[in-house]
């Protein structure tokens, strides 16, 4: 059982819920499954603590459903609801324009409970013909089932399960039977999504740690299990390799494993055109072992610097490092402040001072309080009034704390580009960023026009999520970014770098892209909706670490005082 599987319940509730018409339960199950989704803990370890209701969103009632799904497996009032809609709400989720009215409609009406009903009954253009529906909608829905099964090849964002799989890491080094434990593959690239995870070790005793290894807490099967290597899938629904290595190649075992794929073709390459054979176990001259038990050797051995995993992706760091001219990237811990939060002003769910603490705990001297403006309705919006009134807030609160909390909107970009709130407060605020979350089917250029007219204002400072993609879900808008990095060069503009996991956007290679057009800086934010989401900063550093950037490149890396000067 998992976070994931609970949530996923208690949305099905919401969905089944909203069917049947009733009012305000539907959106009290979503806010608790959103909880529980991105709570970085199990959520039975608070279950046993008796802290279920501490949780945000988790009353009495929804704690109860968790308690019978944690003790039994089920939850009757789902088992209840699902016999009278049996459809796969949680597929249907991610088909966008599918809410549940319609989903059950399609049931009603055509018998549609799952995706593969779906598909077929749209071959057979069945769906046009159903009132409220149209030749139009069946259209839409055709792509939109279409992006939704191209996209679910299961990858999961690093950032929901990157707690997840580093605890089972540090569990398994607490066991003697290993004497080393390390992750590698994609989640130690930091990439922005995962397919599977893989983890290197090192045991005198391979038979019985594969055993424990497949009897962990988490395991739901075991694929293959052997001394040398074994997959389980886990409860998160992925699956994980582990492999027992020795320790003499453990350095070319972590370098082979962690891969990417390309990368690795890149330095056998070079090690062929030195006469020398490269593998997991080591560098090999003729049969004679020339290195393998550290990275660094590795890489050495090759005529290589050494370079951080997140570089390892095949775009030109094997070539800068034979010159030695790989980046100094950012660290994690260069990173001072977040530039995108929420507070429960809008649609967040936690007070300012909430928020801050958990911040300053993380090691943070300080953030942007950068709330949704009027025009984003779905999000409670702020409109003027109540800006200025939490900006007063805001500056009684810098007045006693430790850490600084700048005044900010996440401001709504309209349709024809023209900004959400009149200058006069966009003058009274200390960071802005402009983002675009409605009316997004408009052409490429209309899209790149209404994007760089907010960059030419003059008012913003930073460019929300600029592709708007949702890992999963929607894919990124089609701009012209040759032309919006043009426009945020000559305006000063930053480009955000936001950390939600879904998000994860700009992506890296596009960051890559901007850094070397030149003269562009970047803005790093967790876009926290509440208090465990701010630890997401630290996937928006591995996004900027991915993209080659340097603590310069990065304006988080400045002091409040300087950041402040930014805006004059
Ligand atoms: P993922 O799992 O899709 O998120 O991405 P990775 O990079 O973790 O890929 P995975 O798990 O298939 O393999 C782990 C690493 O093993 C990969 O990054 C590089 C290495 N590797 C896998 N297959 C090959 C291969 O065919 N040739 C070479 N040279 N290396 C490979
Ligand atoms: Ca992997
Ligand atoms: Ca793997």
């Amino acid at each position: 059982m998992s976070n994931q599987e609970i949530a996923e319940r208690l949305y099905d509730i919401a969905d089944m819920l909203e069917i049947e018409g009733v009012q305000w339960e539907p959106r009290a199950y979503r806010t608790a499954a959103m909880t529980i989704l991105t709570l970085n803990t199990d959520v039975t370890v608070f279950y046993n603590e008796g802290r279920l209701t501490e949780l945000e969103g988790i009353g009495k009632s929804i704690s109860k459903s968790i308690e019978e799904y944690i003790k039994t497996g089920e939850i009757s009032k789902y088992e209840k609801l699902k016999k009278k809609y049996p459809i796969d709400f949680e597929s249907f989720r991610k088909v966008r324009g599918l809410g549940p009215k319609r989903a059950y409609l399609l049931y009603k009406k055509l018998g549609i409970k799952d995706t593969h009903s779906l598909a077929y009954a749209i071959e057979k253009h069945k769906i046009m013909s159903l009132e409220g529906f149209g030749e139009k909608s069946e259209k839409e829905l055709a792509k939109n089932l279409d992006t939704f099964l191209k996209l679910k090849e299961n990858r999961k964002p690093l950032g929901y399960v990157i707690d997840y799989i580093e605890n089972l890491v540090t569990s398994l080094r607490k066991n003697k039977l290993f004497e080393r434990v390390e992750l590698a593959g994609s989640t130690r690239r930091m990439r922005d999504t995962v397919g599977d995870f893989d983890i290197l070790a090192v045991s005198s005793n391979p038979e019985d740690a594969m055993e424990l290894f497949s009897k962990m807490k988490g395991v739901t099967n075991i694929v293959v299990k052997g001394p040398t290597k074994t997959t389980v899938d886990l409860d998160i629904g992925l699956s994980c390799d582990i492999r027992i290595v020795k320790m003499a190649s453990f350095g070319s075992a972590m370098q082979y494993f962690t891969g990417n794929k390309d990368h690795n073709i890149k330095l056998r390459k070079i090690a062929i055109s030195k006469g020398l054979k490269l593998n997991e176990y080591g560098i090999f001259r003729g049969t004679k072992k020339i290195a393998g038990q550290t990275e660094e050797g590795v890489y050495k051995t090759l005529g290589l610097d050494m370079m951080q995993p997140e570089l390892r992706e095949n775009m030109g760091e094997v070539e800068a490092s034979q010159h030695h001219k790989l980046p100094k990237i950012v660290e994690y811990n260069e990173i001072l402040g977040d530039l995108h939060t929420h507070t429960r002003d809008s649609d967040g769910a936690n007070s300012l001072e909430d928020l801050a603490e958990y911040a300053h705990n993380l090691g943070r001297r300080y953030i942007a309080l950068t709330n949704h403006s009027a025009g984003l309705k779905i999000a409670n919006g702020l409109d003027e009034e109540r800006f200025r009134a939490i900006n007063k807030k805001i500056d009684s609160f810098n007045s006693k704390s430790e850490i600084m909390v700048l005044k900010g909107v996440e401001l709504e970009i309209l349709k024809d580009g023209s900004l959400d709130l009149s200058n006069k407060i966009l003058s009274e605020m200390d960071f802005v960023i402009g983002a675009i979350h409605q009316n997004l089917k408009m052409s490429p250029s209309d899209l790149t026009g209404r994007l760089i007219k907010a960059i030419n204002s003059g008012r913003i400072n930073a460019i929300a999520h600029p592709t708007d993609r949702m890992i999963g879900e929607r894919e990124a808008l089609p701009l012209n970014f040759d032309k919006v990095f043009d426009a945020c060069e000559k305006n000063n503009v930053l480009i955000e770098i936001n950390g939600f996991p879904n998000r994860s956007d700009l992506p890296f290679d596009l960051v890559k892209r901007a850094k070397e057009h030149g003269g562009i800086k970047f803005s790093l934010g967790s876009d926290a909706h509440r208090l465990e989401h701010l630890k997401f900063i630290r996937l928006s550093t591995a996004i900027a670490r991915r993209g080659w950037l340097t603590s310069k490149d990065v304006v988080n890396t400045i002091s409040y005082k300087d950041l402040l000067k930014l805006r004059r």
